[in-house]
């Protein structure tokens, strides 16, 4: 017999004998009416359970990762409020359960079985994924990566404070709410997890609003690997500006007293707190896992005879709430309501072709109240004597610099965040003086830590921020990439677009500052940005392009909810001349407020016909020299600049390179995995023009005099276009 029905069977015999687990005697303020509907949340968690099992064995169900054990998850729910946002561990059906009885007009047993049976009726995903979530229960979807959820609940928890002093239009949390994430004891070791308690520690440490309630839920064990006997408490007991909590997970009366008194703190002093619940695990990790294959027989039956419902009969009956006889009752009328239900479920609808299961990749657009923009006094007010410089041309990063002061003035909804973006002003002078205009809670200077930095992000966005994180270098998102990649991204997936993320992450990266940082500040390597699903990269390579496509970015994250990153070259932030010293060539005026760069259009220069070419950034800095130097030997070439890396622009590209005779492809990125292969797929599949390539070496990117030794050149450029042209190819 497998574990599920052992336990099934045990609870079923142990009612009728009366043979009840000893404990505690029941206290605090459980309600007997509370105390009967967190034992129906038990037993339907239960039974969801053991359903699940015999769908995937029926070849009807997917997904088998159970919560028995756990129940005491619905005493933690009912210590909260339905408005509390909850990131949740993946085994918290029960806290989900006991949730929905707080909200009106819930289905609750039918919409966890459409996700079971993977239907495309299932309300959170779609059929697209098991995940426990519900837009109305407040309980956003997570993706199977342990702790990756953290840092946006410290995020969502940071967001309350600032909404209640800056009401984001699209706010979604009231100002009393608290925030609420749970995980395994084992995920709490993962540096994501430490990550988020730091971060959330360093910043109640600052008296700064935190309203976190950290859930542990210590069942002793991660998947095969235990938790060193009482490491939880040890590691957590005593943390600065984390108030630590502990209970007794299989007892749903102190479960409730302590969250109860947890949940208070954080309410009311606006300061996280850690608590812990130890629990037991029932039958393995999944429906795949054989406990017995590492845990003594033994050991397992002893977690057995802890039946966490057992102990709520017990207790309950103690309590004088419900007699073991009405307590059987509930747990048999429950399996069979849920085989019923489980039975209609599996005849819903699945999805079938990679257009329904692509269909919320991209979330929907939501509407915005309309702005004029900021008023002339207000601009006034915010740039000061910048006003009287816009008159003449200026570099790339101070033009970047008045795009951020004109949207922030116009959309109190954006906050940067970031390492040094505040006081210093970002590493390269990008954010001056926009904490001065704005104010330390929209120009938020970080702890050191990336996936701190997105997670802030993120969160903020659940409660209608329009987040501009920065990365200070691009090598430097790459540990923390998963925040965009695994969590932003696939939110709308996951949700059916029911909750979004929309953001643009300012990151300043690409090579070519002369001999400057080496690789790690001179990171050109995007294919990380590029293969994320529904994620929107540009890249501007001029101060009045970055201008106006940073305004096209803020409008697809406000009004599209679109998870944008803006790629800032480094190396073109103070670049002044274009051809000769003093030309000037690469300053330029500050767009009109009014003008933004669409999605999708592409930037052209000159419109010879012997030769496109196709490049971005840095690139198409260099190719302009290039094109000037091609002109005196007689070759006529056009600069297409393509601004938009992901999704490419394909038919603009393609618009852009017609009536030429050849095109070169101009990519400062690397060979393998970088923008030109996409380029060159593209030519080869949609056009008959000839063309080639001139992309950097598969190489680090070296310090000192080499430092542009491995990636295109004006000369190269040169080169390779004489070839490309002369040579007929
Ligand atoms: C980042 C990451 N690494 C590995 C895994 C595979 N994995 C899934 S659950 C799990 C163990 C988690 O144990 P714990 O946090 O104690 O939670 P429990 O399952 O015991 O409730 C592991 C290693 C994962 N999901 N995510
Ligand atoms: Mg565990």
């Amino acid at each position: 017999m497998d574990r599920a029905a052992i336990v099934h069977e045990n609870f079923l015999r142990r009612v009728a004998e009366g043979n009840l687990p000893k404990g505690g005697a029941p206290g605090g303020p459980l309600s007997s009416a509370e105390a009967v509907s967190i034992y129906r949340s038990g037993c339907l968690t239960r039974a969801l359970d053991r359903t699940s099992r015999a769908m995937q064995a029926a070849g009807q169900g997917y997904y088998t990762i159970g919560s028995s054990g756990h129940e005491g998850m619905a005493a933690v729910a009912a210590a909260l409020r339905p408005t509390d946002m909850a990131f949740l561990h993946y085994r918290d059906a029960a806290f989900q359960i006991q949730r929905a009885t707080q909200v009106p007009g819930q289905s609750i047993a039918w919409d966890m079985l459409l996700s079971f049976a993977c239907s495309s009726d299932d309300p959170i995903s779609g059929g697209r994924h098991k995940v426990l979530g519900s837009k109305a229960l407040n309980i956003p979807p997570q993706t199977s990566t342990i702790a990756s959820h953290l840092p946006k609940a410290v995020g969502a928890a940071y967001s309350i404070g600032l909404a209640k002093r800056h009401p984001p239009e699209h706010k979604t949390l009231p100002d009393e709410a608290i925030v609420m994430c749970s995980f395994g004891d084992a995920s709490a070791n993962h540096s994501t997890a430490q990550g988020a308690f730091n971060a959330a520690q360093w910043t109640a440490y600052q008296s700064v609003p935190m309203p976190l309630l950290f859930v542990c839920e210590d069942n002793g064990i991660g998947i095969s690997t235990k938790t060193p006997e009482g490491w939880i408490a040890a590691t957590f007991a005593d943390r600065p500006g984390l108030r630590y909590f502990a209970c007794d997970g299989l007892d749903i009366y102190d479960t409730y007293r302590t969250a109860r008194e947890a949940a208070d703190f954080v309410r009311k002093r606006r300061k996280p707190a850690f608590l812990h619940v130890r629990t037991i695990r029932l039958y393995g990790h999944a429906g795949a896992d054989m406990p017995t294959s590492y845990m003594a027989r033994e050991e397992i039956e002893r977690e057995e005879a802890n039946d966490p419902l057992l102990h709520s009969v017990r207790l309950m009956s103690e309590a004088g709430a419900l007699t073991p006889e009405q307590a059987l009752a509930i747990y048999r009328d429950t399996e069979q309501r849920v085989e019923r239900i489980a039975a209609e479920a599996v005849t819903r609808p699945r999805l079938k072709t990679a257009a329904e299961v692509m269909e919320h990749l991209i979330p929907p657009p939501r509407p915005c109240r309309p702005t004029n923009g900021p008023t002339a006094e207000a601009r006034e007010q915010a740039f000061g004597s910048d006003l009287k410089a816009m008159a003449s041309p200026q570099i790339m990063s101070r033009l970047i610099n008045w795009a951020l002061t004109d949207l922030m003035l116009a959309h109190g909804e954006i906050a940067l965040m970031g390492e040094d973006v505040g006081r210093k002003g970002g590493v390269y002078g990008v954010t001056q003086k926009l904490m001065t205009r704005f104010g330390r809670s929209r120009v938020i200077d970080t702890l050191l830590d990336e996936q701190a930095i997105l997670g802030l992000g993120v969160g903020m966005a659940h409660n209608g921020f329009l987040p501009m994180p920065e990365i200070q270098f691009l090598a430097y998102l790459h540990n923390a990439e998963d925040q965009l990649r695994g969590e932003a991204a696939t939110l709308p997936f996951f949700s059916k677009g029911q909750f979004t993320n929309p953001m643009v992450v300012r990151i300043a990266g690409l090579g070519y500052q002369k001999g400057f940082g080496g690789h790690f500040h001179n990171d050109n390597s995007v294919a990380v940005l590029r293969d994320i699903p529904g994620l929107i990269l540009a890249c501007p390579s001029n101060g009045a392009d970055a201008a106006m496509m940073l305004r096209e970015c803020v409008r697809l994250a406000r009004e599209e909810q679109r998870l944008v990153v803006f790629l800032e070259p480094i190396a073109l932030y103070p670049m002044r001349d274009l051809h000769e010293a003093g030309d000037g060539g690469w300053m330029m005026h500050y767009p009109d407020p009014s003008q933004h760069i669409p999605f999708g259009e592409v930037g052209r220069h000159g419109d010879g016909k012997d030769l496109a070419i196709l490049t971005f950034g840095n690139g198409t800095y260099l190719s302009r020299q290039a094109q000037k130097r091609l002109e005196d030997d007689g070759i006529d070439a056009r600069v297409i600049d393509i601004r938009w890396l992901s999704p490419l622009p394909e038919q603009a590209i393609v618009a852009a390179v017609e009536g030429c005779r050849k095109v070169l492809v101009v990519d400062e990125t690397r060979r393998t995995g970088g923008v030109a292969e996409a380029l060159m797929a593209l030519l080869t599949e949609r056009t008959d023009v000839p063309h080639a390539r001139l992309t950097a070496e598969d190489s680090f990117i070296a310090t000192g005099p080499a430092y542009g030794a491995t990636m295109p050149s004006a000369d190269d450029i040169v080169a390779a276009a004489r070839d490309l042209v002369r040579g007929g190819k």
